[in-house]
């Protein structure tokens, strides 16, 4: 095996300590076995190739998928019986989420909705009650922002428990970044004149569950809320809200009302029952918390993650941080169990609220040990160890777990999924 990094005829192995470590492993590999030539004669000889077609499929050797997922910790399921469907964080580069691999919670299933008969009604405290087509909101003035949108329920799975058999799929798979595309909520605002005196938002899904939140009219999300009506460079795909949707950057994915049909303006939340009986947080000292409802800063090592097998040597940790108070400034990881901590690099761009992608180098010694991240964002917040997440807010709640992520690591280099 012969391994080079040259540019322009000059060997380029030498100040940098990652790229040295690269080629000790790949010498590594060449020892435990012996490797292949690498050279052009092995690849298969040129020729005419497959028809050209009309969408690109996948490759036959690269397979996605998400998983539905019924209540935390139950799986496999029937995908009638799934409240959700998670993306495959583990096999995904870079920061954007494939449109039919973004996560899906859905209440009630997907409705067919034909766009064309398609009506937003707006009303409440404005000086006129509007109801829009979407050609309607088509012609209006539009913008595209790269952001994630996150399930509250995303990381439930290990708030209680830590089954160890489960993959970064099953416990962080409720989180995907794409760039949405639609009409600033601030110009619908400006065109309905909503009264000044409105403060808070209803907006209403046509689905059979009739999700309807109470959206604070605050100066952040009057200037970065969306009606959407594209990821992705598409049409929202009807699992994600086709022909509309809410967009909130950095709030909780509830929130984010599809198959938007009704926003009423007014000047006082208005109580129903999923912010009521539903996402509301029970305390440690059994009050419930109301209106949490912006995304925490969080991170988690997608590679190597649950159920995967590392060999001794080098290898490279990859993983996600995200959060809704905006950029993430820093991630650190540790490989000895939060022992010591050190700066991984941030791999391209980190947007405010949206998914940033970080990398570690790392040589494994082959003794077991246990690996974490933890990210700050632009606010100065900083992800909690599990420790502290819950002696600030109990166990009783269901909703935001944004605790640092454990992957433990046996002598076999079998990574598991543990609580700290
Ligand atoms: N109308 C409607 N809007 C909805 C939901 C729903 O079931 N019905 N689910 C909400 C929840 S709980 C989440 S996390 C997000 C999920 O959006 P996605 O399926 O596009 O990922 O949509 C929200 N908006
Ligand atoms: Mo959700």
């Amino acid at each position: 095996m012969r391994l080079t990094f040259t540019g322009r005829g000059r060997a380029r192995d030498g100040g940098d300590p990652s790229r040295r470590r690269i080629l000790a492993g790949a010498a590594g590999v060449a020892v435990a076995g012996p490797a292949a030539a690498d050279t052009l004669a092995d690849v298969p000889p040129r020729g005419p190739g497959a028809p050209l077609s009309s969408t690109s499929e996948r490759s036959e050797y690269v397979h996605l998928s998400r998983i539905p997922e019924s209540t935390p910790g139950r799986r496999p399921v029937d995908p009638s019986e799934a409240i959700n469907s998670k993306a495959p964080l583990d096999r995904l580069v870079g920061t954007i989420t494939p449109a039919d691999l973004h996560y899906e919670r859905s209440h009630a299933g997907v409705p067919d909705i034909d766009p064309a008969r398609h009506r937003l009604l707006v009303h409440g405290m404005v000086k006129r009650d509007l109801v829009f087509t979407m050609e309607d909101i088509r012609a209006m003035p539009a913008t595209s922002r790269v952001a994630f949108l996150e399930c509250t329920g995303n990381g439930w799975e290990n708030w209680k428990q830590a089954p160890p058999d489960v993959t970064v799929q099953n416990t962080h798979g409720l989180v995907s970044t794409n760039e949405w595309t639609g009409v600033p909520l601030r110009f619908l605002i400006d065109l309905v004149g909503a009264d000044p005196g409105s403060t808070w938002m209803l907006a209403e899904g046509g689905d059979g569950s009739a999700v309807a939140r109470s959206i604070p009219l605050t100066d952040e999300i009057i200037a970065e809320g969306m009606l959407a009506y594209g990821q992705n460079g598409e049409p929202l795909r009807p699992a994600h809200g086709f022909p509309l949707r809410l967009f909130l950057p950095g709030f909780e994915g509830n929130l984010n009302i599809k198959w938007l049909r009704r926003l009423k303006f007014g000047d006082r939340p208005f109580m129903t029952r999923w912010e009521t009986a539903r996402y509301t947080q029970l305390q440690a000292n059994g009050a419930a918390r109301q209106f949490q409802l912006r995304q925490e800063v969080n991170s988690v090592i997608t590679s190597p993650s649950g159920m995967m097998q590392i060999r001794p040597g080098f290898n490279r940790l990859t993983g996600l941080a995200w959060s809704g108070f905006g950029r993430i400034t820093r991630v650190e990881v540790s490989t000895d169990g939060a022992r010591t901590w050190r700066d991984a690099a941030i791999a391209g761009p980190a947007l405010p609220k949206a998914q940033a992608r970080f990398q570690a180098d790392w040589a494994w010694d082959g003794s077991p040990t246990k690996i974490v991240s933890r990210a700050t964002d632009e606010a100065g917040n900083l992800q909690p160890d599990r420790a502290s997440f819950i002696a600030r807010t109990g166990t009783n709640a269901l909703f935001h777990y944004n605790a640092q992520q454990t992957w433990a690591i046996d002598a076999g280099g079998n990574v598991r999924n543990v609580l700290a």
